[in-house]
């Protein structure tokens, strides 16, 4: 059996649950029982319920049956691949088919229609395109799908399929005076629209009849003669956007070849075809001229199946497209030369292509991009001081967007972060309030602008799906918080800050913030002499609950996070690290309505090991949430790097894959670009980088846990405590006695291995 075998990039073999696309002969032998038996009489008398089918010549029918095959896909099954050149034509039998589309600007896939067998309860079926298309299919409910292959494909049903969907929709309207307008030659207004029409099928090219079904390709030689040749010589389907066969009515009116032809030479689109003089005589053959009616619509946007071209001989017509398509085309391309970041694999050595990313590839029961969540901080990308470190605030990353300090510049930065976003393929982003908004002349200004700016975010968030995983409020920057803003020893800073969080708490909500971040900036002390240690500790706890009952209040369901560091800006932090927030939590009765968002490089400020804090917040059931980032360990400060140690993300991701997952939170690079690193492409290498880094990590922990090697070993470490009287110490049942009385019945200890060397070589096997 000949398998044809679909383009790499579209579907996998293994996807294909019966779907198996044989030549002609192949095919019957490989129906199933059963559906081998349906007569060739069914197959034909299903095949005419498709438009497409209904208008081959009758003999081409039994060909065509012949090299149909049933194919089952389950539900969320690929059927074709956005942008796979496929290699075979879907007609569905029973089920449905959602159509999904990436936006213009970046990956994110929308829906864009369902199809369906029977529509408004008649027999119809939908047909769904095979060439390479601007659509994926994935098949919703269990459905079958008649499959046909391509080898027994006339090329009549490869042109039909080949056109894109409508994007636009056009409805004729009465014009007062003379108007020019998308470069058809609009001539003068009248009731009604005048319009010249070429029918499509007259364009299009037929291969030849060969019942064996081993048609010629495309390129071969054929009859050329009629209108279909002209269409093939002239290649007309691929170069104009034909209108929807509904709009034929019959009000057609015969064509006066020497005066209607001036439309024609004056419609720019149609030199697209090439010498237009030497083809309007062909063309001409077969068109005919139609008065169309003010207000009928010609062309409908997304229409799958387009049969007509106009051209407007007088009058005029509007051309609509849907608010959210118009948005999907920025303005201004801020990376022009960057394009939807790809999935090339480890070989790959494209620094702008995922090695191992793959968002939508499951893994132990979860998507990637489900397991990994992946946020940009916009204060290292967005803020407009990109590149300054602790010993110069000049910066060196000259962007051309950050212009000034105007609310426009802010404005402008939203498309760029969400241009950014959409290419790099990342599902979030956070923020803190003075990231994102000028703060003017004061807070109520301030408050104005958050609004304004906060207004586009959400728009940009529902045009590109994006997501805010958490958002908070900067209150260490300002030098009203040099002394802290929950611990200052000045009450209105702490005021200050309660204003600006209430803020925040109130735009997380708008916007659908996943969690809410709490990082005590300033809240810790220079030197313990001139500060009032325990009421500082308890006003922080005051700030937090505030935040609390407003959070429940205003019904804003996100997780709230503390997030610890060890020291700086202050020498003393009180978040000094997981344990010690944790600590404080259950101390103040917080603990049920806070976790943690672990920064591993603060955690090697605190002096441990990198995943150290991951692993004690996971362990107590309080990690929330992960700023993932890595330091240098040659200098002293929070240098904020993007990930790059594959040991380090296979351990902290098998700290999320242990706990089950990090929803509501996720990994936020917390991480700037060097000083040094001032091209504009950097942005995108270094996030692709972290990503894949974290992504290989994933990928190892979830062999890691499969192999179950690592949890045998920590297993027999512990064996000894699910004895009955271990059992009963860890329940808190045993007495101090019972436990003395069995040590003195017991000998000596015995001495087992750690195994830290064979567990440390054992990590590497799946780095
Ligand atoms: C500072 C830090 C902050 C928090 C949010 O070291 O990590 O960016 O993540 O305020
Ligand atoms: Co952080």
């Amino acid at each position: 059996m000949t398998r044809f075998r679909t383009n790499s990039n579209s579907i996998r073999e293994e996807e294909i649950t019966i779907g198996v696309i044989t030549q002609k002969q192949a095919a019957l032998e490989a129906w199933p029982i059963g559906i081998a038996l349906q007569s060739s009489q069914e197959k034909i008398e299903f095949l005419l319920t498709v438009p497409l089918f209904q208008r081959l010549p009758q003999d081409e029918h039994p060909v065509v049956a012949s090299v149909c095959e049933i194919c089952r896909f389950k539900r969320m099954d690929p059927i074709i691949r956005q942008g796979a050149r496929g290699e075979e034509f879907f007609v569905i039998k029973s089920g449905q088919a959602d159509v999904y589309a990436a936006a213009k600007t970046e990956g994110k896939q929308e829906k864009i229609a369902s199809l369906k067998v029977a529509l408004h309860g008649k027999k119809s079926t939908r047909c769904v395109p095979h060439v390479r298309r601007e659509i994926t299919l994935v098949k919703v409910p269990c459905c079958e799908a008649r499959t046909l292959s391509e080898a027994a494909f006339c090329e009549q049903w490869h042109e039909l399929c080949a056109d894109e969907p409508r994007t636009a929709t056009i409805v004729a309207m009465l014009a007062p005076q003379l108007q020019s307008a998308q470069g058809f030659g609009v001539l003068f207004c009248r009731s009604e629209v005048q319009a010249l029409k070429i029918k499509r099928s007259d364009f299009q090219a037929r291969g030849s009849r060969d019942p064996t079904g081993t048609r010629p390709g495309p390129d071969r030689d054929r009859d050329l003669t009629g209108t279909g040749a002209l269409a093939q010589s002239l290649g007309l389907h691929k170069k104009l956007k034909f209108g929807r066969r509904a709009a034929v009515s019959s009000n057609k009116q015969s064509f006066d070849k020497a005066k209607d032809t001036k439309a024609m030479r004056t419609n720019e689109n149609l030199w697209v075809i090439g010498n237009l003089e030497d083809k309007i005589p062909a063309m001409t053959a077969v068109m005919w001229k139609e008065y169309v009616k003010a207000g009928k619509r010609l062309i409908t946007e997304g229409d799958m199946e387009a049969d007509f071209f106009y051209v407007v001989q007088e009058g005029k017509f509007e051309i609509t497209v849907r608010e959210e398509l118009m948005r999907d085309w920025p303005a201004t391309e801020h990376f022009p030369s960057i394009s939807k970041i790809q999935f090339e694999g480890p070989q790959s050595i494209n620094p702008l292509a995922f090695k191992y990313y793959q968002p939508d590839e499951v893994i132990m029961g979860k998507k990637m991009r489900d397991w990994c969540r992946f946020a940009v901080a916009w204060w290292h990308t967005f803020n407009g001081q990109m590149g300054t470190d602790p010993f110069s605030n000049v910066k060196t990353h000259l962007r051309p967007w950050d212009v000034d300090a105007s609310m426009d510049t802010f404005l402008t930065r939203v498309d760029v972060a969400f241009e950014f976003f959409t290419k790099l393929g990342v599902d979030y982003y956070c923020f803190h309030d003075v990231d994102v908004a000028p703060q003017g002349k004061d807070l109520k200004e301030f408050q104005a602008n958050l609004d304004t700016i906060s207004d586009k975010l959400l728009s940009k968030q529902k045009e590109t799906g994006v997501k805010l995983l958490w958002s908070t409020q900067n209150l260490f920057s300002h030098p009203r918080y040099k002394d802290g803003a929950a611990t200052a020893p000045n009450f209105d800073s702490f005021a200050y800050g309660c204003a600006q969080t209430k803020k925040m708490l109130d735009i997380g909500k708008k916007l659908g913030a996943e969690t809410h971040v709490f990082w005590g900036g300033r809240e810790g002390f220079a030197t313990a002499l001139n500060t009032k240690v325990k009421d500082e500790l308890d006003h922080m706890a005051s700030f937090l609950k505030l935040a609390l009952a407003y959070k429940k209040k205003i019904g804003f369901s996100a997780q709230f996070t503390i997030e610890p560091k060890a020291r700086e800006p202050t020498a003393h932090q009180y978040d000094y690290d997981a344990q010690t927030v944790i600590g404080f939590l259950y101390q103040h009765g917080l603990e049920k309505d806070f976790k943690v968002n672990i920064e591993p490089n603060h955690t090697t400020l605190a002096g441990h090991d990198y995943e150290h804090d991951l692993r004690m917040a996971s362990a107590l059931g309080m990690l929330g949430s992960i700023d993932c980032n890595a330091g240098q360990p040659y200098l002293g400060w929070d240098t904020d790097e993007f990930p790059s140690d594959p040991r380090k993300s296979l351990l902290s991701m098998l700290i999320v894959v242990e706990q089950g997952g990090i929803a509501p939170g996720g990994n936020n690079f917390d991480c700037k670009l060097r000083r040094e690193s001032t091209d504009i492409e950097d942005m995108f290498i270094a996030h692709i980088g972290g990503m894949d880094c974290l992504a290989r990590g994933l990928i190892g922990a979830c062999k890691m846990i499969e192999e179950g090697l690592m949890k045998k070993a920590l297993e027999t470490r512990y064996s000894s405590w699910s004895s009955a009287l271990a059992k009963k110490v860890a329940e808190g049942k045993a007495s101090l006695e019972e436990v003395e009385e069995y040590a003195l019945k017991s000998p000596e200890p015995s001495t087992s291995s750690g195994k830290q060397e064979y567990l440390e070589q054992l990590i590497n096997r799946y780095i």
